[in-house]
């Protein structure tokens, strides 16, 4: 059984967190993974307050367990999402694409746990200065919005730089990938791709399928010319965009045709001309299971991977 420290601050029994991902971490799929035993999280992407209100109402008739709201700082609506997450008292408010710094100090005062995604050591540190309880290190291998470094060189880096719990993300998807993010020091992880093809996600089954037959080399990023690098399944919509993107359109026109194409992938389903947001881990993800079996087979196989460490380190084989 994994068990760190991360558990106990927040009362889990798994340190296994579910990415609040825009359009697709509803109140379903959260509470899915928090009844298994880790932390699901609320995505609220775009969303106004009062749509994020109701998903945090239908989770507290799912759950007793602890679950989290991602905040998405680009949002235009952010402000009033975090006095929403103020006003209901969630228990675990995690953050995305920018800098929750302003907002800390009062989300702790009424006892909320802030653990901020940082791509970054810098940020990390700038976190933990401000009262962050852990924070997030999510390397570019994860898929949406993303920063320049990896998993196994940002992890190890931000572990050593400070004293909070780390949670590592991008490119985990099994427990072979749990357990070294543990050994680059993390205390949890956060995975979003492996929990898009779950039963409980509600995202249309055509964004599922594409996760499953994209292969390894099937993700490429877009946007990094506008400065919001979106990791994206390869498909029409990147054909395009590149084409815009080298005819020397302006990053507003680029901004344009991303406009709204998340909900497209997610909600219409249309693959092709959708914003399929998802992590370079795909390749590794063959089918759709409910999330309790995820977390415990994953469970089951972090033990398995130790015991095979311990072997194979001395140089005898299991079979
Ligand atoms: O937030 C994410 N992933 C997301 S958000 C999203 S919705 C969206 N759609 C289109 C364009 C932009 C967003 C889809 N996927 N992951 C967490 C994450 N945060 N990744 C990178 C960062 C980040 C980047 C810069 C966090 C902080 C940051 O700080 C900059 C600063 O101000 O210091």
């Amino acid at each position: 059984m994994i068990r760190t420290k991360i558990c106990d601050l927040l009362g889990i029994n798994y340190p296994i967190f579910q990415g609040g991902m825009a359009w697709v971490a509803t109140a379903e799929l959260a509470a899915a993974v928090s009844n298994a035993g880790g932390l699901g999280i609320i995505g609220s992407g775009n969303a106004p307050a009062a749509v994020v209100e109701k998903e945090i109402n239908k989770i507290k008739a799912l759950t007793d367990k602890p679950y989290g709201v991602n905040v998405m700082l680009l949002s235009p609506f952010a402000e009033e999402i975090i006095e929403l997450v103020y006003r209901e008292k969630v228990p675990v408010i995690t953050t995305g694409a920018g800098n929750p710094g302003k907002y800390i100090p009062s989300l702790k005062e009424q006892g909320m746990k802030v653990i901020p995604v940082v791509p970054s050591v810098a940020l990390a540190k700038k976190m933990e200065a401000v009262g962050a309880d852990a924070v997030i290190a999510e390397g570019t291998e994860a898929g949406g919005h993303i920063g320049e470094l990896t998993t196994m060189v940002l992890v190890p880096q931000v572990a050593d730089a400070v004293k909070i719990p780390v949670i590592a993300a991008g490119g985990i998807g099994d427990g072979r990938g749990v357990i070294s993010a543990l050994s680059l020091g993390a205390q949890g992880v956060q995975l979003g791709t492996i929990f898009v093809c779950s039963k409980e996600c509600v995202v249309h089954e055509n964004y599922k399928n594409a996760i499953i037959k994209a292969g390894d080399r099937g993700t490429v990023v877009t946007g990094r010319s506008t400065g919001h690098p979106v990791r994206i399944i390869k498909n029409k919509l990147y054909r395009e965009f590149e084409k815009l993107e080298r005819s020397g359109a302006s990053a507003a026109e680029l901004e344009r045709l991303g406009t709204g194409k998340l909900k497209l992938a997610c909600v219409d389903g249309d693959a092709d001309m959708g914003s399929v947001m998802a992590g370079q881990i795909s390749g590794l993800i063959k089918e759709i299971k409910p999330v309790k079996e995820i977390i415990d087979s994953m469970i089951k196989e972090c033990d398995m991977v130790l015991a095979g460490l311990n072997n194979s380190i001395r140089g005898e084989m299991l079979d």
